[in-house]
């Protein structure tokens, strides 16, 4: 039986384990990225660990999501993660230089390797053949110091692309299909690998938008092959010897398989404010619009640029439309600036931004009350834009653009002939906004930078015999890393800092959260399927941590906050039946039984409902090492034992 893509990139970095969908395996890490929001919290857990050097065979810093810096917090994070860098071996990308995963496959990207970063779009990587993971702060500072990156072997999705696309149609339609087709839990525990002829009429870029945003599936990651098309865009970076040929064997038998005729695709958008509440624009309608912001790690191209250029040339933006453009990085925006592209944009009217996350993260354009945002981004989760009632659409460049002319949600198909983009044989290579880590020598001299907003990282105790608390709040499906806790202008540099963060724990679905943990003292919370997901953010773990949540009992949870919360030390439960959940209210008295036994070694452990005298039956996923850190609570405990 021959191996598909991923599977053969798991079995040449596998370290222990077995090859069994479900079973925890461990991998091998060959690069690091980190950016800024989630990489101050990387790096003082690596500073925790007492390691001198990275052991990888490259490591990034980034700084692209706090790039407003409205007050000194954000510059301090910035110093601080610059001085770790330099000092430890990694390479730093000077706020500027670009949104990180864009970045990364433009400069680092290599196939056959494997990636882990602290940001959940890492799986951008897979557009070029590699096997690139988003994970907590603290699974990718171990990574950095050589330590093995564990998952649950992941079953593999085919996706198998037919025919081409037609004109007006876009990557960023394949993927929403594929989210329309798997909703947003439906890739959990897997691996979505694309192959068929489909696959060669998309270009790295595109490829890249896909599987971007297979992180809105919930999957592991994405993946295409590396070929001709790979081999080119590495030439036209200046990297023709990073290139590795690779594909799934022709007998490779995959666990599910999905085929999409890209001849019948049509223009899709996501409406809000769930990624995979996919319909097509024409069934839509020409609903009128507010504000469209392109750019972000899923559509931020050159390629995606110059398409945005192309329609936008010679026109004007509606006037009840306000058009933002931030250009993916210092090499995309400075090859527009330079073929005139860019003079295009300018002239109809776009608000051009810096090359960084910007509005995607809420860190600036927020729409106005009420309004109507068309973004080419991948997430549009209720109040993620900055404001709560504004409702976010997701769609491709091409429906951006000229839906911003006509002041309306457009089918781009209307525009009669596509204009044609000829992209440049080679990309403009200019990598002087990367600073190279310091020498042995010199890192020996170099002082790492605190500022004062930089406070500890909370940690667990070990585990007691019996947990008693009351329900501290109940939650439904689908609960994103951004309600656990919430990004944006106001909060987002405060990412060093627990304790004030944790003032907005949950606050986008009950602002008395956090008041009734700190009045309440420890606390059990209960969510719905699919709990947690989104985000790779460990913060989503460590503010609940703070704030004295012990356990979060679920009908199902996603894979990177189900490893944060173990590796924070909460223990994540699932009900056996999960009619269970109705039976339970918030503030309802909890008691976990013989809770360290079960840990130990039972896959199953039994609630008490002390104000309602019931006892349901809970199930404990767990593998060897996760009961070891939940013991311990936290890894951080666990490490220091060990
Ligand atoms: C996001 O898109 O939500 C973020 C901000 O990039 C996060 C990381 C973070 O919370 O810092 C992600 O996707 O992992
Ligand atoms: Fe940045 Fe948005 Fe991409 Fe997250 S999804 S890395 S915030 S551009």
């Amino acid at each position: 039986m021959g191996y598909s893509l991923a599977q053969k990139i798991i079995r040449d970095h596998l370290v222990c384990g077995d090859m069994i969908p479900g079973q925890e395996i461990g991998l091998k890490i060959d690069q690091t990225l980190t950016q800024d929001a989630t990489g101050t919290m990387a790096y003082l857990q690596f500073e925790a660990m007492g390691i001198e050097r990275v052991k990888t065979e490259l490591s990034v810093a980034y700084i692209d999501h706090n790039t407003l810096q409205n007050g000194f917090e954000n510059a301090d994070d910035h110093q601080f993660i610059q001085s770790v860098a330099q000092k430890r071996g990694i390479r730093f990308s000077r706020p500027g230089n670009g949104i990180c995963h864009q970045v990364h496959l433009e400069r680092f990207g290599k196939p056959g390797k494997t990636l882990l970063g602290s940001d959940s779009h890492t799986p951008t990587g897979g557009g070029i053949g590699m096997l690139a993971m988003g994970a907590g702060g603290l699974d990718v500072a171990v990574a950095m110091g050589g330590g093995t990156y564990y998952i649950p072997m992941p079953y593999i999705v085919n996706v198998k692309l037919l025919g081409k696309l037609r004109p007006w149609v876009a990557a960023k339609d394949i993927i929403l299909e594929v989210l329309r087709i798997m909703s947003v839990k439906g890739g959990v525990g897997k691996i979505i690998e694309y192959s068929g002829e489909g696959v060669s009429s998309l270009s790295v870029p595109e490829r890249a938008t896909i599987t971007n945003m297979g992180a809105e599936l919930g999957a592991t990651t994405s993946i295409f092959p590396s070929d001709d098309i790979t081999y080119k865009f590495l030439e036209a970076q200046g990297r023709p010897q990073d290139f590795t040929e690779l594909s799934a064997d022709h007998d490779a038998v995959y666990d599910e398989t999905i085929v999409i005729d890209l001849d019948k695709l049509v223009p899709l958008a996501a409406m809000p404010h769930m990624p995979d509440n996919v319909k097509t624009v024409e069934e839509i309608g020409k609903i009128s619009i507010d504000q469209v912001c392109i750019g972000s790690c899923t559509n931020s191209s050159l390629f995606d640029m110059l398409k945005v250029a192309a329609i936008l040339k010679g026109k004007t933006v509606a006037p009840n439309v306000s058009l933002s453009i931030a250009p993916g990085s210092k090499q995309v925006l400075t090859m527009l600036a330079e073929n005139g592209a860019l003079a295009d944009m300018i002239a109809a009217g776009a608000r051009i931004l810096e090359s960084a996350c910007g509005p995607c993260i809420g860190m600036g354009q927020s729409p106005n009350s009420k309004g109507v945002s068309l973004r080419t981004f991948n997430r549009n989760f209720e109040g993620r834009s900055g404001t709560k009632d504004a409702g976010v659409y997701l769609v491709s460049p091409e429906v951006a653009a000229a839906s911003a002319i006509n002041g309306y949600l457009t089918d781009p198909r209307e525009l009669g002939d596509m204009p044609e983009i000829i992209m440049p044989e080679r990309f403009l290579i200019n990598d002087n906004m990367i600073l190279m880590p310091d020498s042995a020598e010199e890192a020996c001299e170099r002082a790492v930078k605190y500022g004062p907003n930089i406070k500890s990282v909370p940690t667990g105790h070990e585990l007691e015999k019996m947990i008693t608390a009351p329900v501290m709040l109940k939650v439904g499906d689908n609960i994103t890393t951004d309600h656990i806790m919430p990004a944006g202008a106001k909060i987002l540099p405060y990412r060093s800092n627990v304790p004030y963060l944790s003032k907005f724990c949950f606050a986008v679905c009950d602002e008395t959260f956090a008041q009734r943990c700190i009045d309440g003292g420890e606390g059990i919370i209960i969510g719905g399927a699919n709990y947690g997901q989104g985000s790779s953010r460990e913060h989503a773990a460590l503010v609940p941590l703070y704030l004295g949540i012990r356990a979060v009992i679920a009908k199902s949870f996603a894979r990177m906050h189900k490893a944060n919360l173990i590796n924070s030390g909460i223990i994540p439960l699932t009900f056996k039946n999960e009619d269970d959940y109705d039976k339970i209210s918030q503030g309802d008295m909890l008691r976990l039984e013989n809770i360290s036994d079960s840990v130990t070694s039972l896959t199953s452990a039994m609630l008490y409902n002390v104000t309602k005298d019931e006892t349901y039956e809970l199930d404990l996923e767990l593998s060897e090492r996760a009961r070891s850190i939940l013991l311990a609570g936290g890894m951080l405990n666990y490490t220091a034992n060990n």
